[in-house]
């Protein structure tokens, strides 16, 4: 039987690196994403004993580079059957007066532009072949909104409605579009959000065991493995430490 081939944006790093390694163990081929081109090489160097693996480095929030990523490997495309929309980040945190235009602009085009950019490129060869599997990574952030959220909270909002959207506009050509809401994982986010701030980055995940990448690689695995029949259309996952978006028990230490 041929394998199955699913294309990861945001393998580079955190979630999207976990899940290349957990689907590669499953003997599912890739094309893995991501700007960071060496650690697209090593991730490959790594995983391509077990499956084939090809890079793909590109911004996803610059269409012209989306245009000729995807034009650069036109015969895979009709191919993919998995599409993990995972990219993304956050820029700082500040109240919406004192935010940064340039931050609040990268979440957008990063977070919303960048996966209908990606998703666009894909869906038409799925909506041919009336088959395949679309995962959007959204967050805790998408279902609620907190101090400080303001436009990332705004950005997986977009992205909980697209995977609505799409699961809407989609069904009738047998594809299926799952969303999965994390809650705080502990990854190079908060790096990204904090600019390199390795102090504040570190504290976000002081004091309680937040997510690994492995718990949502592991989720994702499993609802791409479901009976043809079986969506799971959306979930929400948190440590058992953060009940809601605001609030994280930690130990006083
Ligand atoms: P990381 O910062 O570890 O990974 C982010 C990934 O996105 C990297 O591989 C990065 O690759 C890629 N990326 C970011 N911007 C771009 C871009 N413009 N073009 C191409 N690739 C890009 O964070 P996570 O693994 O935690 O994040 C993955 C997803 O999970 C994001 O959508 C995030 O919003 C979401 N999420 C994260 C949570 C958390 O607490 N960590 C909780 C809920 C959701 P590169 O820099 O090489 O381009
Ligand atoms: C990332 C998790 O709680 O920082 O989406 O928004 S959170």
């Amino acid at each position: 039987m041929e394998k199955k081939l699913a294309l990861i944006t945001g393998a580079t790093s955190g979630i999207g690196r976990e899940t290349a390694k957990i689907l590669a163990s499953h003997h599912i081929n890739l094309v893995l994403c991501g700007r960071r081109k060496e650690r697209l090489d090593m991730l490959k160097k790594e995983l391509e004993q077990l499956v084939k693996v090809d890079i793909l480095p590109f911004d996803i929030s610059k269409p012209s580079e989306v245009k000729s990523a995807f034009l650069s490997i036109k015969d895979l495309v009709p191919r993919i059957d998995i599409l993990i929309n995972n990219a993304g980040n956050a820029h700082g945190l500040s109240s919406i007066d004192k935010g940064d235009m340039e931050d609040f602009e990268k979440m957008i085009d990063t977070n919303i532009k960048g996966l209908l950019y990606v998703s666009q490129e894909i869906i038409p060869s799925m909506v041919n072949k009336k088959a395949g599997h679309i995962i959007n990574i959204g967050s805790i952030a998408g279902k609620e909104v907190y101090p400080k959220g303001n436009v990332y909270c705004a950005s997986k909002s977009a992205v909980d409605a697209l995977g609505k959207a799409m699961r809407i506009d989609l069904a009738e050509h047998q594809i299926k579009v799952s969303n999965i809401n994390p809650g705080l994982v502990e990854t190079e986010f908060s790096m990204v959000r904090f600019k390199g701030n390795q102090d504040m980055a570190k504290k976000t995940y002081q004091g309680f065991t937040p997510l690994s990448p492995y718990d949502i690689a592991d989720l994702i695995y499993f609802i791409i493995s479901r009976p043809l029949h079986v969506n799971i259309a959306d979930s929400l996952i948190l440590p058992l430490a953060q009940p809601c978006a605001t609030t994280v028990i930690r130990e006083i230490t």
